[in-house]
């Protein structure tokens, strides 16, 4: 039996991870669960699942559970005596510095926390090695790969998939004056907001880009992204040979969350089985760079490295939480990653505390250009 600790646990993946130990009781225990403030849902997640400790990010909300709060609850509750596999579903790079306490404490990661590997993935994946933890990948595209990957053989290319986002069909002019509403409407998936936003963007691809990058060693000229409007073939590997594997399925957060808290093992889930005949078409696609200049960004910072990525995912972090609150427009998400990435010297080879300094003052500052 698995004990799991979920950062996150009223969020999207969250919500999704209880459902399967729900499925799987002889398979997982919930020793651990964290979320950022919705205390009503998480109290009644404590009486079904009776964690032996809570951790609520918002102090005032904290009281209300007499959990511990902050930074410091959850690097308690991820490194808590007793666990086997920390589930790291947490929103921006807040999830840092858990999966590193986490890794140190020899806890398995499942990680669905993009910012961990785009921030500071060199320092993590370093970490991981040294304390032999292995990281197994929630994200769809990245699970598909990690599956692909168990054949064993040495991987020459990767292609990830790319459902193209609410906005694959807008003209830049049009994209001006869009607004959150109308990208919250994904056409695939069901995810948290911040995504969503990220997903319209195409920053959410260039995350995974760069977390593929971390992940499986490839470097970035053997990472293409493709335009898959069906999402159906979650992302596919290429070997030595030319020949390509592909990991397929519903466009469903479901197995690939329960795959990473499973692996070895694969487990049965209530998912009706893939019906291509139903599905009828798969195309493929281009991104177009031009309309969705954020995944050229990624590129450029996972190619720079360092501390590039960091300043990156934190410009974007305020940006997009601007865009949320209606204070920026679409196309302003854009404009001030790049305008940070611009004004930044790169530090090669950042300590930990210099990254999360950065992305204090970044994020500062990108909110100061806001105004
Ligand atoms: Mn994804």
């Amino acid at each position: 039996m698995k004990r799991l600790v979920i950062l996150g646990s009223t969020g999207s993946i969250g919500q999704q991870a209880l459902d399967i130990v729900r499925s799987h009781p002889s398979e997982f225990k919930v020793v651990g669960l964290s979320c950022h403030s919705n205390v009503k849902l998480l109290k009644e997640q404590m009486n079904e699942f009776k964690p032996e400790m809570i951790s609520v990010y918002d102090k005032e909300k904290a009281e209300m559970v007499s959990a511990e709060s902050g930074m410091a609850g959850l690097k308690r509750i991820a490194s808590l005596d007793g666990a086997d596999t920390v589930l790291n579903s947490l929103v921006g790079s807040i999830g840092v510095e858990p999966t590193v306490e986490a890794i140190k404490a020899g806890k398995e990661i499942a990680l669905a926390n993009k910012e961990t590997l785009v921030s500071a993935g060199s320092i993590v994946m370093d970490l991981a090695r040294k304390h032999k933890v292995e990281i197994k990948p929630i994200d769809s595209e990245h699970s598909a790969i990690f599956q692909c990957a168990q054949t064993g053989d040495k991987i020459r290319k990767i292609m990830i998939t790319c459902s193209g986002g609410p906005f694959m069909e807008k003209t830049i002019d049009e994209m001006k004056n869009l607004k959150a509403a109308d990208a919250l409407k994904h056409p695939n998936w069901s995810m948290g907001k911040k995504i969503t936003i990220d997903s319209a963007t195409l920053m959410n691809k260039g995350f995974e880009v760069i977390e593929a990058h971390m992940l499986f060693g490839l470097s970035y000229d053997d990472i293409k992204v493709v335009v898959h409007p069906q999402s159906i073939i979650h992302s596919l590997v290429e070997f030595e040979d030319s020949s390509v594997l592909a990991q397929l399925g519903w466009p469903d957060m479901k197995i690939p969350i329960q795959y990473a808290l499973s692996h070895p093992k694969r487990m049965e889930t209530a998912m009706k089985p893939l019906d291509l005949v139903k599905v009828g078409k798969l195309t493929f696609d281009e991104p177009d760079l031009e309309r969705f200049p954020c995944l050229g960004y990624a590129y450029e910072a996972g190619r720079i490295g360092g501390s590039m990525p960091c300043v990156m995912n934190a410009a974007n972090e305020v940006a997009v939480k601007a865009f949320l609150d209606g204070t920026i427009g679409f196309s302003d998400i854009p404009r001030l990653i790049k305008e940070q990435m611009q004004k930044h010297q790169p530090v090669m080879r950042p300590e930990l505390d210099e990254l999360l300094d950065l992305d204090r003052k970044i994020k500062k500052d990108t909110a100061k250009v806001i105004g």
